[in-house]
């Protein structure tokens, strides 16, 4: 058509991404990075670790007030999970779409929470929310040397 496209192109960004005890528990690491792969993300980091009660308390410190803050803190530090990069276009909001809904019960299907969340807690998977956000979260867990694109 004659319409110019004045679509801003898709940026390529990267999102942090946390595979939560319940999902390495349940041996699912791999069926999770399959659903990043098959959307087109790219694994460019990835580390398996146990976080302490210090480190799940920090990287959750937004949430600190909230009611569910303990149980969250005692859940994320109840055995390893794994810390990811992912990058590719549009990575932050891609990558929520892949996760669904917080609450599995409202996850769309075939999203990773729909899929293999236990519950509201237990959802299997963390992603950034935002450019910014990605940004300290991916420098809470990252050297830069760490990161192969
Ligand atoms: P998100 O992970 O979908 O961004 P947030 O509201 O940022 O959701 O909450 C962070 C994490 O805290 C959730 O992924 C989940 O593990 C936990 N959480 C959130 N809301 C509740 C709740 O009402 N009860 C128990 N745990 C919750």
């Amino acid at each position: 058509g004659s319409t110019p496209d004045t679509r801003l192109p898709m940026a390529t960004e990267r999102t942090l991404s946390i595979i939560k005890p319940d999902a390495t528990r349940r041996n699912l690491t791999g069926r999770i990075n399959a659903k990043f792969e098959e959307a087109g993300l790219r694994i460019v980091a990835q580390k398996r670790i146990r976080l302490t009660k210090d480190q799940a308390e920090a990287f959750y410190g937004v949430h600190k007030e909230r009611p569910f803050f303990a149980g969250l803190v005692s859940f994320m530090t109840s055995g390893p999970v794994v810390v990811q990069v992912l990058e590719g276009d549009d990575a932050v909001a891609r990558n929520r779409a892949i996760m669904g809904a917080t609450d599995p019960r409202k996850a769309e299907a075939g999203t990773i929470r729909a899929e293999f969340a236990e519950d509201i807690e237990a959802n299997s998977v963390h992603g950034s929310d935002a450019a910014d956000t990605a940004a300290q979260e991916i420098a809470f867990f990252f050297a830069g040397v760490e990161i192969v694109g």
